[in-house]
């Protein structure tokens, strides 16, 4: 039996995203399952790092009961970052050059000494040099923003850009910080870092194994997102977002009018 054509699929899910055109579901009509499309994603950043992006970190999905419920979909997933999704803390993002856009509050790590392959990150402070509040730009290829789990692994987990607001050393405790999405000014969501695996430093754990399947080792100097704690808002023109995580400060930005 003939696979899935993985070139083809990347080529569809790149030409969604570089023209802001939402495309229907692809994986049950084309047969992909988890790893084929683990497959496509990696065919579809490969496709930006040869147009000239760098590869710069890596971003985990679901790993929040509020994401899963909010997407249908129950499994932690990872996906890729490259320079370009990059924005400054409080820059602008240009709302039309995205689909659907939405953000959500995120914390990020600053990858450091990381053990090898199989092996438990153990002490995190080695593993990691500094953490940040962030906010992950969302943006699925599919309409309606609806997708199954090979659909959005296909599609690098929704991955768009990003914001990492100021680097502060790795706090004591992580497992229970106040998390805050605000649009213009209101409380928008409200959630806890427990809400990420129960304590964002397992999300790191889950990275570091679930990439590793798909041969994949997160390097010193990465950024690593550790999935959304609180379910995603809809980014409208014009809006201000700021994320803000006790203990570690604000990231925002502002969507173009
Ligand atoms: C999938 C990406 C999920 C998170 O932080 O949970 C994600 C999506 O919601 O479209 O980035
Ligand atoms: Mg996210």
């Amino acid at each position: 039996m003939i696979g899935p054509d993985i070139a083809g699929i990347a080529e569809k899910l790149g030409a969604a995203a570089a023209t802001a055109t939402a495309i229907p579901q692809l994986a049950a009509e084309t047969g992909l399952d988890v790893d084929a499309a683990y497959a496509v994603q990696a065919a579809l950043v490969q496709r930006r790092v040869d147009a000239g992006e760098r590869l710069v970190g890596l971003k985990m999905g679901l790993t929040s009961r509020a994401k899963m419920a909010q997407v249908g979909v129950d499994e932690v997933i990872w996906g890729r970052l490259t320079d370009s999704m990059r924005i400054p803390d409080g820059g602008a993002v240009e709302v039309y050059a995205f689909i659907h856009p939405r953000v959500e509050p995120e914390v990020a790590f600053l990858l450091d000494r990381l053990p090898e392959p199989g092996e438990p990150v153990g002490d995190f402070a080695t593993a990691v040099r500094a953490v940040a509040p962030a906010i992950e730009l969302i943006d699925s290829r599919y309409a309606d923003f609806r997708f199954s789990l090979p659909d959005v692994v296909a599609d690098n987990t929704s991955a768009a850009a990003f914001v990492i607001g100021p680097w502060s050393p790795v706090p004591s405790g992580l497992d229970n910080l106040g998390v805050l999405l605000e649009v213009d000014g209101r409380v928008a969501q409200v959630g806890s870092t427990a809400a990420i695996l129960g304590d964002p430093r397992r999300a790191l754990d889950e990275g570091i194994r679930l990439a590793g399947r798909h041969g994949v080792r997160l390097e010193s100097g990465w950024v690593f997102l550790a999935g959304a704690a609180t379910a995603a808002v809809p980014l409208r023109p014009g809006a201000h977002v700021r994320a803000v995580v006790e203990k570690l400060g604000t990231a925002s930005l502002r969507a173009s009018s």
